[in-house]
Parts: structure tokens; sequence; C-alpha cells
């Protein structure tokens, strides 16, 4: 979750912003609602402070910032900790969950029932708790899939995406969406948009999506499939749906080493000479690789989605539907009918779908570059 941007290093309010990004995180993986929302807005807001916040009292005249907030942060400040989150982690049975919520595919249902089973650790698991196939890969990966991808990776990976579709069809396209296309520093996964000119429907590129994940599978890149899915639903509320692919792969140790060298970061190997015997004998980290079939006709809609961040996406959702239109995955459309409960009767009529600086216009809104779309 907590990708780097560039920038912002030596600030006076580093050790609060990383207390508080741990407790979001904690937040986050319950499931809970508004208290991440919350808490990645205050960590933005003293990503921007030039002096160091140490009472409550300067912390509340923050915009957005409340009483129970501000006392956290002078509690950092004061005692270098947060009390909350020692407490959290006290507790077996909340640490089992914690630990269950970062297994890929397990949300809060599942994870408080295996606690309620008695399972506290993944032998537990492994050993006694009915497993679907996609767990077991994360359970059997946890740690792999748990690491975060530095920039240099995701762009290696990239090429090896690319080489294949090349082959497939020279004219599919790729971007690499997710944190990636924010610029962030290190991802969680690897979030391709497959899309190709002149198509429009989501149906027209199954066949090459499939033809791709075959053909990536066969030299033994992608390892393992998690989720699959064909069909996209009418009423879907932007989560779901769409004709995408989750899974896992590797990256070629040749291509590894080419990449590695030419943008010399990940420095853990320092002769200088060619790659060594220990990057030779450890094996690849396992990735998450994710992606999303999408037609010419939705690319602009596709892209807003799919850059993210999640919280951007819900800011702009809940000022399209403001404006009387509804924003998804696929387009933003108005005259959308609702019944009672605001639930949506018709779908209303496309606006727009193909030009993501076109929604953002008609929104109203100024343009934000990707990098600017933190929440
Ligand atoms: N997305 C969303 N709502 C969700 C999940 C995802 O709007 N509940 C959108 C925004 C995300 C994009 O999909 O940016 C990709 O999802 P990821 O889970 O891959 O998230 P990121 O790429 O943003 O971060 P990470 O570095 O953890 O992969
Ligand atoms: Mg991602
Ligand atoms: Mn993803």
């Amino acid at each position: 979750r907590a990708g780097t941007k560039v920038g912002h290093r030596e600030n006076p309010n580093a050790r609060t912003i990383e207390v508080l990004q741990h407790m979001c995180d904690y937040y986050s993986r319950t499931n809970d609602t508004w208290r991440p929302i919350a808490y990645r807005k205050v960590i933005s807001l003293l990503k921007r402070q030039r002096t160091k916040i140490t009472t409550a009292a300067q912390a509340i005249r923050l915009p957005g910032v409340g009483t129970r907030l501000a006392d956290k942060i002078e509690e950092i400040v004061a005692t270098d900790r947060l009390q909350r989150l020692e407490n959290a982690s006290k507790d077996p049975a909340d640490e089992a969950l914690q630990l269950f919520l970062k297994i890929y595919g397990v949300g809060t249902a599942q994870a408080a029932r295996w606690v309620a089973q008695g399972y506290r650790t993944l032998d537990d698991l492994r050993a006694k708790a009915r497993l679907s196939a996609s767990q077991r890969v994360g359970i059997d990966h946890f740690d792999d899939l748990n690491t975060r991808i530095p920039r240099w990776e995701v762009e290696a990976l990239a090429s090896v995406v690319r080489a294949a579709a090349a082959q497939v069809d020279p004219n599919m396209g790729l971007i690499v969406g997710g944190s990636y296309r924010r610029g962030a520093e290190s991802s969680g996964d690897i979030d391709f948009i497959l899309t190709k000119p002149g198509t429009s429907s989501a149906g027209e590129l199954f066949p090459l999506l499939r033809a791709l994940t075959q053909a990536l599978e066969a030299q033994g890149f992608l390892v393992a499939t998690l989720a699959a899915t064909r069909h996209r639903h009418a009423g879907d509320g932007g989560g779901g749906g769409g004709g995408k692919w989750h899974g896992c792969c590797v990256l070629p140790l040749s291509v590894a080493s080419r990449y590695r060298k030419s943008t010399n970061v990940n420095a853990n190997v320092t002769d200088g000479d060619n790659t060594t015997a220990t990057t030779e004998s450890r094996p690849p980290i396992w990735r998450r690789i994710d992606f999303l079939v999408v037609p010419e006709t939705e690319l602009g809609a596709a892209l807003i989605y799919f850059t993210g961040n999640d919280i951007f996406n819900r800011s702009m959702r809940l000022l399209a539907s403001r404006k009387g239109m509804r924003l998804n995955q696929r387009g933003l459309y108005r005259d959308v009918l609702r019944g009672p409960g605001r639930a949506k009767v018709t779908d209303g009529e496309l606006v727009e779908g193909r030009d993501e600086r076109r929604i953002f216009d008609i929104l109203g809104v100024q343009w934000r570059e990707p990098h600017e779309r933190w929440c």
C-alpha cells in the first residue's frame, strides 16, 4: 500500500508519518472504510508541512484533523510510538487476523473464520484448513508476494510482456497502470491494461488475452493463475467485472541482470562485475501480475480506474454522482435513472469513455497527472 513517492525525504514529521502509515495499513487490512481515508489525508497534509507538528493543539488546526487524530499525533511525538498500534499487535488472535489478511484473495470474513477455527499460523492453515488453489499459492509464496517490486523490476517485467505481445499481435497495446503509473518507487504488483486500436468491446480482446497468457506461460514467465474472469455484468459497480486475469510471474535472470545494471538501482550486488553467483543461486521472487482487457472506446475511463489510487477513484465517482452522472471503469454516463434509495435503474447515456482528459473536463475537474493522484 505504502508506495513511496519521489521526494518528501527530510520531512520534519517523517516519524509521525511513519507511525500513522502503520496505523493506516492496519485499518486497511481490517477493511475499515473511513479510517484509512482519514489517515491518508492527514499523512498527505503532514508531508506538505515545513515544520514539525508536536502538539494536539497544532495538529487540530490542520483541515480535517479531529481531536482523536490530533491526540494520536501528540502521543507519537511524545512517546515515539502509538499505544493503539502496540495493543493491536499484542493480541495473538488479532495478529493471526492481520497475518491471514495479507494472503492473496483473503478478505476479512475468511480470515476471521480461520481465526475462529483456532488457526494462528500459515502452517496451521497449510495443515488443517481447506484451501482453494489460489489461497494455497498465496500461502506457499507468502513472503515473495508481500515483497514490494522495485520500479526497475516493474519495467523489466513489462519488457518481457511487451515482447510476447508483439509476437501475438503487433497492434496490441499494453499500458502499465496502478502505482507504477503514479510514479511509485515500488509497487505491490504490476497492473497491465491490454487494448488495441479499433476495438469497441472487451469481447474482441479476450482471444488476445488468452493467447498472451498462454505464450507467457509456455516460456515460464507466468507461473500461476489466481483468478480469471471472462464476463462482465452490466450492473458492475466498478470494482469487479471486465475480462481480467490475476496471477504470478517471475523475471528471467537474463532480463534481470540487464535492467539492474542499466538502471543501477537495487544495489545488493556490489562487485560491479557480472551478475554474481549469489544472485544466480537465489530463486527469482514470485510477483503478482494483473491484466485488464479494455477496448479503445473505454480506454480513458479504464485508465482513470486502473491508475487510481482507490481513494482518488472514489472521490471522482462521488463527484460524478453529485453532478447527476456516473463514472465507472467503462465510461462517464449521464441521465442515470435512479429509483428508491438511489438504486440505479438504467445505465444512462454514455458521455465519454475514450479520452481520459475529456472525462476530467466534463466533470469540471482540473487535469491531474497520474503522479498527482495519490488521493
Ligand atoms: N482499484 C480501485 N479500488 C480497489 C482496488 C483497485 O479503484 N478496491 C484501482 C485503483 C488502483 C488500481 O485499481 O490504483 C490497481 O489496483 P492495485 O491493487 O494494484 O493498487 P495499486 O497499483 O494502486 O497499488 P500497489 O502498488 O499496491 O499495487
Ligand atoms: Mg498495483
Ligand atoms: Mn493490481
